[in-house]
């Protein structure tokens, strides 16, 4: 490059890798993307390319052109395809259209096969071996159909709470305390000084409420859980926002129902061909139904055996509850209300009738927690004296309690895992499923 040259920008004209099929029939195009899959039919060659949302089928054929096929057209290769689009029969009648290739160019090739086949419908490997090579794995169209319907839930988030007055934050992940309290937070030495990566964003998130008043944040955020279950990740995505002004906790509550509204929607439309692909059952989202924690636990007590805790719930029991929602009111969401105060993290609000619970809520998708929010402390004394009930030290959180010293007006929030919604969106088993580079406590790599 001379160094007198200049970027403009000018590029960026809002196109996309995408192939125009309709709007280009009968002409000649050039497409780029990775040769995905090769099928021989010895006087013809389907060639599927494989670009950034589409498989396109390109048909090699002598008749076309006086192109020849080379030595290096194989799976893998980044390819430049130049050929004609024409619509295509199709066994069921709907409208195909694939491209007369003209002319392959290679643009780089492969040094290796690759180690677990992608080019079928699915990976069909154990999820170990899928994610030892999620590099490669992901290629596949169904595995990166995963990550593109989260992206669409991480954009409805975004997309929702922006139009609502929301302001979007990054909050530091090297912290001074763990803000979740419990055990599972990762220490740091930092420059010969324990730190903390953050459990969650939120001693900032509230700190930015007298400032923007509603804020959201979407980041990674860091659990040193020890044991490996199927819905536990060591680092997460969490979809977090904080209102200010609040009326009642309920108010979370609306949001939360009118975001994930927004997100299903959202799905349907943007996301339709993914959601084809992997076949995704969206749920319906009216109202959500609400029960409070001691009911709830009522229900259980009297359809399950052997519970023991009476201050939390058991995966069985969030399993029961999610089916009891679908029975009783068809629905795939449930809001759990009013858990006790010695379950809820320090920040929570206790409920002015009856302190033994807090103004705080858990959200269930089909029998699994995907959210935990509710209303904060705002007054200053009031925060102290929980601390210190609570045996925290309220010195070591000065800078979190500048918030309400100077003044915090009623608010709250939630946070909802983003792996959580995905999975049971798409009815996986396991949560590594839909975490793109998973860490657990086996796995740092790849
Ligand atoms: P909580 O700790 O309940 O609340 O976390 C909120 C949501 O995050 C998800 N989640 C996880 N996902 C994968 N792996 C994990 N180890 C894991 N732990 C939690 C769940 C859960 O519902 N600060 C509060 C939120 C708030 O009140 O604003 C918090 O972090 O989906």
């Amino acid at each position: 490059m001379e160094a007198t040259e200049y970027m403009t920008g000018e590029l960026c004209d809002g196109t996309t890798p995408y192939c125009k099929f309709k709007e280009n029939e009968g002409k000649v195009i050039s497409i780029k993307g990775a040769i995905h899959n090769i099928r021989d039919m010895s006087d013809f060659a389907f060639i599927i390319l494989r670009t950034a949302r589409e498989l396109i089928q390109c048909v090699y054929s002598p008749e076309f052109s006086d192109y020849r096929m080379a030595e290096n057209v194989v799976e893998q290769a980044s390819a430049k395809i130049t050929g004609k689009v024409v619509k295509s029969q199709t066994r069921d009648g709907s409208e195909r259209f694939e491209i007369q290739i003209h002319n392959i160019e290679i643009l780089s090739v492969p040094a290796a096969i690759p180690p677990v086949v992608i080019s079928k419908k699915k990976v069909n490997c154990d999820l170990n071996v899928d994610l030892d090579y999620r590099p490669v794995t992901m290629r596949n169209p169904a595995e990166r159909a995963v990550f593109k319907i989260q992206e669409g839930i991480q954009r409805g988030f975004r997309e929702y709470l922006s139009k609502n007055g929301f302001t979007e934050i990054h909050t530091p992940k090297i912290n001074f305390a763990g803000a979740e309290g419990g055990t599972n937070v990762f220490k740091l030495d930092y420059f010969g000084k324990t730190v903390f990566l953050a459990q969650s964003p939120q001693l900032y998130k509230q700190a930015l409420v007298p400032v923007y008043e509603r804020v959201f944040e979407i980041g990674p955020v860091f659990r040193a859980e020890h044991h490996d279950t199927s819905r536990h990740l060591n680092e997460y995505i969490s979809m977090d926002f904080e209102m200010g002004f609040i009326d009642s906790f309920t108010d979370i509550m609306e949001m939360e129902t009118g975001v994930l509204k927004y997100i299903m929607e959202l799905l349907k439309t943007e996301y339709a061909p993914e959601v084809e692909l992997l076949k995704v059952d969206i749920p319906a989202i009216d109202k959500i139904p609400c029960i409070r924690f001691k009911d709830a636990k009522q229900l259980c007590v009297k359809k399950l055996k052997n519970i023991t805790d009476m201050k939390d719930f058991e995966p069985e029991e969030e399993a029961f509850l999610g089916k009891w929602a679908k029975q009783q009111y068809g629905s795939d969401f449930l809001f759990v209300t009013h858990y006790l105060s010695k379950k809820r993290p320090f920040y929570t609000m206790d409920d002015p009738e009856d302190p033994e619970v807090t103004l705080s809520f858990d959200l269930l998708f089909r029998g699994i927690e995907i959210t935990s929010g509710g209303q904060r402390i705002h007054d200053y004394n009031m925060q102290v004296e929980k601390m210190k009930r609570l045996g925290m030290n309220p010195e070591e959180f000065e800078t979190y309690l500048m918030l309400h010293k100077y003044g915090a007006p009623p608010h709250g929030g939630l946070g909802l895992g983003l792996e959580r919604l995905t999975m049971h969106l798409l009815g996986f088993k396991n949560v590594r499923y839909a975490a793109m580079f998973p860490r657990d406590i086996n796995r740092v790599t790849p």
